[in-house]
Protein backbone atom coordinates (compact mmCIF):
# COMPACT_ATOMS: atom_id res chain seq x y z
CA UNK A 1 0.00 0.00 0.00
CA UNK A 2 1.22 3.80 -0.92
CA UNK A 3 -0.04 7.05 -1.35
CA UNK A 4 1.27 9.11 -4.15
CA UNK A 5 1.51 12.89 -5.12
CA UNK A 6 1.60 14.57 -8.57
CA UNK A 7 4.22 17.07 -8.70
CA UNK A 8 3.98 20.66 -9.41
CA UNK A 9 3.73 22.58 -13.18
CA UNK A 10 7.39 22.18 -14.02
CA UNK A 11 8.32 18.50 -15.48
CA UNK A 12 11.49 17.17 -15.38
CA UNK A 13 12.67 14.89 -17.90
CA UNK A 14 13.12 12.07 -15.30
CA UNK A 15 9.38 12.64 -13.97
CA UNK A 16 8.00 11.63 -17.40
CA UNK A 17 7.71 8.00 -18.51
CA UNK A 18 6.46 6.68 -22.21
CA UNK A 19 4.38 9.55 -23.83
CA UNK A 20 5.32 12.38 -21.59
CA UNK A 21 2.83 10.96 -18.68
CA UNK A 22 3.94 12.55 -15.55
CA UNK A 23 5.33 9.34 -13.47
CA UNK A 24 3.77 9.43 -9.71
CA UNK A 25 6.38 10.13 -6.63
CA UNK A 26 6.08 8.05 -3.58
CA UNK A 27 5.42 9.47 -0.57
CA UNK A 28 4.13 6.55 1.91
CA UNK A 29 5.03 2.99 1.92
CA UNK A 30 3.36 0.80 4.67
CA UNK A 31 6.45 -0.72 6.62
CA UNK A 32 7.25 -4.20 5.76
CA UNK A 33 6.95 -5.48 9.53
CA UNK A 34 3.28 -4.28 9.79
CA UNK A 35 0.87 -7.01 8.14
CA UNK A 36 -1.73 -6.07 6.05
CA UNK A 37 -4.31 -6.76 8.12
CA UNK A 38 -6.86 -3.55 9.16
CA UNK A 39 -6.93 -2.51 12.92
CA UNK A 40 -9.55 -2.44 14.65
CA UNK A 41 -8.94 1.02 17.11
CA UNK A 42 -11.26 3.70 17.06
CA UNK A 43 -11.00 6.74 14.54
CA UNK A 44 -7.83 8.72 16.21
CA UNK A 45 -6.06 6.18 18.60
CA UNK A 46 -3.07 6.52 19.18
CA UNK A 47 -2.38 3.10 19.12
CA UNK A 48 -1.98 2.12 15.39
CA UNK A 49 0.70 5.27 14.80
CA UNK A 50 3.03 3.60 17.81
CA UNK A 51 2.36 0.22 15.69
CA UNK A 52 3.50 1.86 12.93
CA UNK A 53 6.02 3.44 13.80
CA UNK A 54 7.42 0.22 15.76
CA UNK A 55 7.09 -1.66 12.53
CA UNK A 56 9.60 0.96 10.70
CA UNK A 57 11.94 1.03 13.39
CA UNK A 58 11.90 -3.06 12.84
CA UNK A 59 12.92 -2.23 9.23
CA UNK A 60 15.42 0.13 9.82
CA UNK A 61 16.97 -1.68 11.87
CA UNK A 62 16.65 -5.08 10.24
CA UNK A 63 15.41 -7.36 13.24
CA UNK A 64 12.39 -7.95 12.22
CA UNK A 65 13.13 -11.68 11.74
CA UNK A 66 14.35 -12.04 15.22
CA UNK A 67 11.54 -9.55 16.90
CA UNK A 68 9.30 -10.88 19.38
CA UNK A 69 6.86 -8.68 20.74
CA UNK A 70 4.67 -9.60 24.20
CA UNK A 71 1.05 -8.25 23.29
CA UNK A 72 -0.55 -6.17 26.37
CA UNK A 73 -4.21 -6.78 27.82
CA UNK A 74 -5.41 -3.94 26.68
CA UNK A 75 -6.87 -2.34 23.45
CA UNK A 76 -3.79 -3.67 21.84
CA UNK A 77 -4.31 -7.02 22.72
CA UNK A 78 -4.53 -8.09 18.92
CA UNK A 79 -1.28 -6.59 18.34
CA UNK A 80 0.26 -10.21 17.06
CA UNK A 81 -2.37 -9.84 14.21
CA UNK A 82 -0.53 -6.22 13.35
CA UNK A 83 3.12 -6.97 13.75
CA UNK A 84 4.77 -9.38 10.89
CA UNK A 85 6.90 -10.59 13.71
CA UNK A 86 6.57 -13.73 16.62
CA UNK A 87 4.37 -11.81 19.34
CA UNK A 88 3.12 -13.50 22.15
CA UNK A 89 0.23 -12.54 24.76
CA UNK A 90 1.08 -12.03 28.66
CA UNK A 91 -1.62 -11.56 31.56
CA UNK A 92 -2.28 -8.17 32.22
CA UNK A 93 0.75 -6.00 33.77
CA UNK A 94 3.48 -9.44 33.56
CA UNK A 95 5.08 -8.04 29.93
CA UNK A 96 8.02 -7.42 31.41
CA UNK A 97 8.44 -11.07 33.40
CA UNK A 98 7.70 -12.75 29.51
CA UNK A 99 10.07 -10.57 28.24
CA UNK A 100 12.59 -11.44 30.55
CA UNK A 101 12.19 -15.53 29.91
CA UNK A 102 12.14 -14.92 26.46
CA UNK A 103 15.52 -12.93 25.99
CA UNK A 104 17.50 -15.00 28.64
CA UNK A 105 16.21 -17.91 26.90
CA UNK A 106 17.10 -16.64 23.35
CA UNK A 107 19.59 -13.58 23.76
CA UNK A 108 19.48 -13.43 19.46
CA UNK A 109 15.84 -12.23 19.82
CA UNK A 110 15.05 -8.62 20.05
CA UNK A 111 12.23 -8.46 23.05
CA UNK A 112 10.22 -5.37 23.22
CA UNK A 113 6.46 -5.36 25.83
CA UNK A 114 4.02 -3.17 24.34
CA UNK A 115 1.88 -2.06 27.56
CA UNK A 116 -0.73 0.30 28.36
CA UNK A 117 -0.76 2.45 31.39
CA UNK A 118 -3.46 0.50 33.46
CA UNK A 119 -1.13 -2.86 31.96
CA UNK A 120 1.89 -1.36 32.77
CA UNK A 121 1.52 1.30 35.84
CA UNK A 122 -1.00 -0.24 37.98
CA UNK A 123 -1.90 -4.33 37.84
CA UNK A 124 2.45 -4.44 36.19
CA UNK A 125 4.03 -2.19 38.91
CA UNK A 126 6.30 -4.69 40.16
CA UNK A 127 7.05 -6.28 36.81
CA UNK A 128 7.93 -2.68 35.41
CA UNK A 129 10.01 -1.89 37.97
CA UNK A 130 12.08 -5.07 38.61
CA UNK A 131 13.00 -5.18 35.39
CA UNK A 132 14.28 -2.13 34.72
CA UNK A 133 16.01 -2.51 38.24
CA UNK A 134 17.44 -6.18 36.44
CA UNK A 135 18.40 -4.02 33.34
CA UNK A 136 17.09 -6.31 31.64
CA UNK A 137 18.29 -6.31 27.59
CA UNK A 138 14.83 -5.59 26.40
CA UNK A 139 12.77 -3.02 25.42
CA UNK A 140 9.19 -0.97 27.23
CA UNK A 141 7.22 0.96 24.92
CA UNK A 142 4.51 2.29 27.31
CA UNK A 143 1.43 4.04 25.65
CA UNK A 144 0.00 6.08 28.40
CA UNK A 145 -3.07 7.68 27.16
CA UNK A 146 -4.52 8.39 30.88
CA UNK A 147 -7.34 5.86 30.89
CA UNK A 148 -8.24 2.28 30.69
CA UNK A 149 -9.78 2.37 27.17
CA UNK A 150 -10.09 -1.75 26.51
CA UNK A 151 -12.45 -1.64 29.53
CA UNK A 152 -14.52 1.13 29.55
CA UNK A 153 -12.47 4.17 30.17
CA UNK A 154 -12.23 3.49 34.40
CA UNK A 155 -9.49 5.53 35.85
CA UNK A 156 -5.90 4.62 35.74
CA UNK A 157 -3.12 5.66 37.93
CA UNK A 158 -2.23 8.28 34.63
CA UNK A 159 -5.76 9.77 34.96
CA UNK A 160 -4.95 13.73 35.35
CA UNK A 161 -6.41 15.67 38.16
CA UNK A 162 -9.78 16.48 37.23
CA UNK A 163 -10.19 14.43 34.66
CA UNK A 164 -13.49 12.75 34.57
CA UNK A 165 -13.80 8.89 33.53
CA UNK A 166 -16.33 5.85 33.93
CA UNK A 167 -15.25 5.84 38.09
CA UNK A 168 -14.37 9.54 38.81
CA UNK A 169 -17.37 10.63 37.17
CA UNK A 170 -16.60 14.17 39.19
CA UNK A 171 -13.00 14.54 38.01
CA UNK A 172 -10.09 12.54 39.63
CA UNK A 173 -9.59 13.66 43.19
CA UNK A 174 -5.96 13.29 44.22
CA UNK A 175 -7.06 13.91 47.90
CA UNK A 176 -8.59 10.92 47.40
CA UNK A 177 -6.61 8.72 45.15
CA UNK A 178 -3.21 10.35 44.72
CA UNK A 179 -1.58 12.02 42.17
CA UNK A 180 -0.62 10.47 38.12
CA UNK A 181 2.10 8.18 38.58
CA UNK A 182 5.26 9.15 36.18
CA UNK A 183 6.64 6.08 35.21
CA UNK A 184 9.72 7.23 33.41
CA UNK A 185 10.64 9.52 36.63
CA UNK A 186 10.28 6.42 38.95
CA UNK A 187 12.19 4.21 36.63
CA UNK A 188 15.13 6.96 36.15
CA UNK A 189 15.66 6.51 40.01
CA UNK A 190 17.47 3.22 39.28
CA UNK A 191 21.13 2.32 38.27
CA UNK A 192 20.43 -0.26 35.53
CA UNK A 193 18.38 1.67 32.82
CA UNK A 194 20.20 2.61 29.24
CA UNK A 195 17.60 5.00 27.70
CA UNK A 196 14.32 6.19 29.00
CA UNK A 197 12.29 9.03 27.01
CA UNK A 198 8.85 10.07 26.65
CA UNK A 199 7.13 11.48 23.72
CA UNK A 200 3.85 13.40 22.83
CA UNK A 201 2.00 11.61 20.03
CA UNK A 202 0.71 14.76 19.28
CA UNK A 203 1.85 15.93 16.02
CA UNK A 204 3.89 14.80 13.26
CA UNK A 205 6.85 16.59 15.37
CA UNK A 206 5.63 14.09 17.96
CA UNK A 207 6.04 10.81 15.18
CA UNK A 208 9.05 12.24 14.11
CA UNK A 209 10.93 11.81 18.19
CA UNK A 210 9.08 8.82 18.95
CA UNK A 211 10.69 7.29 15.54
CA UNK A 212 13.97 8.51 16.88
CA UNK A 213 13.38 7.00 20.63
CA UNK A 214 12.44 3.87 19.64
CA UNK A 215 15.60 4.21 17.29
CA UNK A 216 17.58 4.44 19.84
CA UNK A 217 15.41 2.27 22.45
CA UNK A 218 15.68 -0.86 20.04
CA UNK A 219 18.94 0.14 18.80
CA UNK A 220 20.47 -0.59 22.64
CA UNK A 221 19.13 -4.07 22.87
CA UNK A 222 20.33 -4.86 19.19
CA UNK A 223 23.87 -3.71 21.21
CA UNK A 224 23.33 -5.38 23.92
CA UNK A 225 23.34 -2.51 26.45
CA UNK A 226 20.15 -3.30 28.35
CA UNK A 227 16.83 -1.95 29.29
CA UNK A 228 15.01 1.04 27.35
CA UNK A 229 11.50 2.60 27.91
CA UNK A 230 10.07 4.71 25.93
CA UNK A 231 6.72 6.60 27.07
CA UNK A 232 4.29 7.36 24.65
CA UNK A 233 1.26 10.22 25.61
CA UNK A 234 -1.53 9.10 23.23
CA UNK A 235 -5.04 9.89 22.51
CA UNK A 236 -7.52 7.55 23.31
CA UNK A 237 -10.53 9.79 21.93
CA UNK A 238 -13.14 7.78 23.15
CA UNK A 239 -12.38 7.37 26.44
CA UNK A 240 -10.64 10.53 27.02
CA UNK A 241 -14.16 11.95 25.67
CA UNK A 242 -13.03 14.21 23.07
CA UNK A 243 -13.00 14.40 18.93
CA UNK A 244 -9.49 13.30 17.74
CA UNK A 245 -8.53 16.98 17.17
CA UNK A 246 -8.94 17.81 20.31
CA UNK A 247 -7.35 14.46 21.94
CA UNK A 248 -4.66 15.51 20.55
CA UNK A 249 -4.46 19.21 22.08
CA UNK A 250 -5.01 17.17 25.64
CA UNK A 251 -2.21 15.16 25.06
CA UNK A 252 0.18 17.97 23.74
CA UNK A 253 -1.41 20.33 25.98
CA UNK A 254 -2.58 19.19 29.26
CA UNK A 255 -0.77 15.15 29.40
CA UNK A 256 2.62 17.05 29.00
CA UNK A 257 1.98 19.26 31.50
CA UNK A 258 2.06 16.87 33.91
CA UNK A 259 4.09 14.59 32.27
CA UNK A 260 7.21 16.19 30.99
CA UNK A 261 8.12 15.26 27.21
CA UNK A 262 12.18 14.60 27.53
CA UNK A 263 14.96 12.16 27.77
CA UNK A 264 15.90 11.24 30.58
CA UNK A 265 18.74 8.72 30.28
CA UNK A 266 20.91 8.60 27.55
CA UNK A 267 23.43 5.70 27.10
CA UNK A 268 23.08 5.03 31.02
CA UNK A 269 23.71 8.12 32.14
CA UNK A 270 20.92 10.82 33.81
CA UNK A 271 20.20 13.57 31.46
CA UNK A 272 19.38 16.76 33.29
CA UNK A 273 16.32 18.48 32.82
C1 LIG B 1 -5.69 -9.93 35.73
C2 LIG B 1 -6.63 -8.98 34.99
N1 LIG B 1 -7.17 -7.95 35.65
C3 LIG B 1 -7.99 -7.10 35.00
C4 LIG B 1 -8.28 -7.32 33.68
C5 LIG B 1 -9.25 -6.38 32.98
N2 LIG B 1 -8.60 -5.47 32.09
C6 LIG B 1 -8.45 -5.74 30.78
S1 LIG B 1 -7.77 -4.48 29.93
C7 LIG B 1 -7.67 -3.53 31.33
C8 LIG B 1 -7.15 -2.13 31.31
C9 LIG B 1 -6.43 -1.75 30.07
O1 LIG B 1 -6.00 -0.44 30.15
P1 LIG B 1 -4.59 0.00 29.60
O2 LIG B 1 -3.56 -0.98 30.04
O3 LIG B 1 -4.38 1.41 29.95
O4 LIG B 1 -4.71 -0.20 28.03
P2 LIG B 1 -5.55 0.64 26.95
O5 LIG B 1 -6.75 -0.20 26.66
O6 LIG B 1 -5.89 1.96 27.54
O7 LIG B 1 -4.62 0.74 25.79
C10 LIG B 1 -8.16 -4.21 32.43
C11 LIG B 1 -8.23 -3.66 33.80
C12 LIG B 1 -7.72 -8.43 33.03
N3 LIG B 1 -7.94 -8.68 31.74
N4 LIG B 1 -6.89 -9.26 33.69
S1 LIG C 1 -10.88 2.89 23.41
FE1 LIG C 1 -9.22 4.38 23.26
S2 LIG C 1 -7.28 3.20 23.35
FE2 LIG C 1 -8.98 1.78 22.87
S3 LIG C 1 -9.02 1.65 20.61
FE3 LIG C 1 -10.50 3.22 21.22
S4 LIG C 1 -9.34 5.17 21.16
FE4 LIG C 1 -7.84 3.47 21.19
MG1 LIG D 1 -4.63 3.13 28.80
Amino acid sequence: MHAVIRRGRKRSARAEGPGGARAPRKVYARPAALTDVQTHYCPGCGHGIVHKVIAETMDALHITDRCVGIAPVGCAVLAYFYFACDVTEAAHGRGPAVATGIKRARPDTIVFSYQGDGDLAAIGTAETIHAANRGENITVVFVNNSVYGMTGGQMAPTTLPGQKTATCPAGRDPDDVGTPIRMCELINTLDRPYHIERVALDSPQGVRSLRRALRAAFGAQVEGRGYSFVEVLSACPTYQRLSPARALKFVGEKMAAHFPVRVFRREGKCVDA
